[in-house]
């Protein structure tokens, strides 16, 4: 029984783990599951699209609105932190789009943009991504 309950610990320590070990995971430029929703390989709650961008729901949200706005084309673009300057146009679209994602979301009482870069800024998904957070009084400074 005790060799069960340690087993059982060891178990739940390592779910909990799970998220640290995909934060502390080192940037890579492999496919992301965002490509299979780019290539909608898999389904994602898609609330804007064009050529260049993708706007989906983030499947955690950790506010009542929370969309992830996306690259389309990576790139190189594995975080803002290997962004160059040929890819100036593409980071203003995706500013641009957060913009009107908010304002068709109807957050009029503002908003909550975030980019998480590399292990130090929890950035768990190695596609650059823009959270937008709304409909809820945010806190400064964040966690
Ligand atoms: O941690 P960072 O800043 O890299 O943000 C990655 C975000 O992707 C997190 O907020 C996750 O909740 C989100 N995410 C992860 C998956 C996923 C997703 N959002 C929508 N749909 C998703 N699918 C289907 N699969 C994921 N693994």
């Amino acid at each position: 029984v005790i060799l069960l309950l340690l087993f059982s610990c060891h178990l739940v320590g390592l779910m909990a783990s799970e998220k640290e070990a995909a934060l502390a995971a080192a940037p890579s430029d492999s496919p992301t599951i965002f490509d299979k929703i780019i290539n909608k390989q898999i389904p994602a709650n898609i609330v804007y699209e064009d050529e260049q961008v993708l706007a989906f729901r983030d499947i955690a949200p950790q506010a009542p609105t929370h969309i992830l706005i996306i690259p389309k084309l990576r790139d190189g673009l594995i975080g803002i932190s290997t962004a160059e300057e040929r890819h100036c146009e593409i980071l203003g679209r995706l500013l641009y789009t957060a913009k009107l994602v908010a304002k068709q979301e109807g957050l009029k009482d503002g908003f909550r943009i975030v980019i998480n870069d590399g292990p130090n800024g929890c950035q768990s998904v190695y596609h650059l991504h823009i959270h937008l957070l709304g409909g809820r009084q945010m806190n400064w400074p964040p966690g």
